[in-house]
């Protein structure tokens, strides 16, 4: 039996490349926290776990990632089978409730080092990959129309990104629907424009959002109201043309099936981080797709590792109606990977190779570690 031999978390923090100004902060710097984890053959596997804007997004941070790993996962998957996936789940699921932010980096690294000690690709692990490349939206958030509506034109110019994803819900809803109006004008049919609101509506002001988005050519609104508000979701849902996504309000398998019960909305933001790591993330999809519900690619800004991880299980999934947002890596000024993804054509390949398919750059890495500073002047 190959054991689970030691588990190590870092944290790391990259600057990105302009201010990403979403309704609740912005980001100047993504924390994200890579777990190695090394077996008794000298295998190795590798995961991520982000989360957004320190604790302004979601229940966990960087910080708390890392301790749910050191002081609780590690001690009890410490000797376990390493190919023993499910087992090693079930022990997590036991001696952390919550946290799926945790459990998904620590379970990507269990199906990393499996699949790179049998040679297959992650994708090749959930049954193989249907898809070569999948598209990719690019988010805008500059906080500023003008300077949004001349990052729209680099990109369609670049043929690097086509949907464009505008983070709305900080400023009024009129001039919201303003901004956004005057970016679907200028990408016009050449590409497509959806909203995120990141929570910050009330259901009042998501019915004046939904009737004016819809008129001004937006085709989707990602989490327009507080993420337990499901009765306000659903009434969105079945109240507009335009469609209504669930991002903060699905977390995972239990999620998915009461707002899938509820038909609370009509597209899910699959994450792996928010679902608990690979597995839970296509049991997501599986409901969605039992209960007909459309599918989006989320992501929660993870680095090239996480973002290649999410990569290998949605290429094998047929259809992604509203396409991906794997653009994690493009936000960061330096991505941490030896080999970068490959991004064009709007799209972006499935990297190939065993496990992800991708390795550190143990340079960068080094660099960007938050403890670097303190082994430096310690
Ligand atoms: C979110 O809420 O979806 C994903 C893309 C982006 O720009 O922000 C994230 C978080
Ligand atoms: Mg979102």
């Amino acid at each position: 039996m190959i054991r689970i031999d030691h588990i190590e978390s870092i944290i790391i923090d990259v600057p990105t490349v302009r201010g990403h100004v979403l309704s609740m902060v912005t980001m100047r710097a993504q924390a994200v926290v890579l777990v190695r984890m090394r077996f008794s053959d000298g295998s190795e596997g590798l995961g991520e776990g982000a989360s957004i804007g320190g604790l302004s997004y979601g229940s966990e941070s960087v910080e708390s990632i890392k301790i749910a790993i050191d002081a609780y996962i590690a001690p009890a998957l410490l000797g376990m089978n390493a190919d023993g996936i499910a087992a090693a789940t079930a022990r997590m699921e036991k001696v952390v409730r919550g946290n799926p932010i945790a459990r998904a980096a620590v379970e990507c690294a269990l199906w990393d080092g499996l699949g790179r000690r049998s040679g297959l690709s992650v994708a090749q692990l959930f049954g193989g990959r249907i898809h070569d490349r999948l598209p990719v939206a690019w988010t805008l958030a500059s906080g500023n129309s003008q300077t949004d509506i001349d990052e729209a034109e680099q990109m369609l110019a670049a043929r690097r990104h086509r949907d464009f994803k505008l983070k709305i819900g900080k400023r009024s809803v009129r001039e919201d629907i303003a901004h956004v109006a005057a970016i679907a004008t200028a990408v016009g049919d050449r590409g497509t424009i959806r909203v995120d609101v990141n929570q910050a509506w009330s259901l009042t002001d998501a019915r004046y959002g939904a009737r004016g988005l819809q008129e001004v050519g937006c085709i989707l609104i990602e989490q327009p109201v507080a993420r337990d508000k499901l009765a306000a979701l659903k009434s969105l849902t079945d109240g507009y043309e335009i469609a209504i996504m669930a991002d903060e309000a699905l977390q995972g398998p239990a999620d998915a099936m009461r707002l899938a019960a509820d038909r609370a909305a009509d597209v899910f933001a699959v994450k792996l981080c928010q679902s608990g790591g690979l597995k839970p993330a296509a049991d997501v999809i599986a409901i969605a797709r039992a209960a007909g519900i459309d599918l989006y690619g989320g992501t929660m800004l993870e680095s090239g590792l996480g973002t290649a991880a999410a990569i290998q299980l949605f290429a094998t999934v047929p259809e992604w109606h509203f396409g991906t947002e794997m653009f994690g890596p493009l936000l960061l000024k330096e991505d941490i990977l030896t080999e970068s993804l490959d991004y064009g054509d709007f799209s972006v390949a499935v990297p190939q190779g065993p496990g992800f398919g991708v390795s550190l750059d143990e340079d960068k890495l080094a660099f960007y570690r938050r403890d670097r500073a303190r082994s430096v002047t310690a």
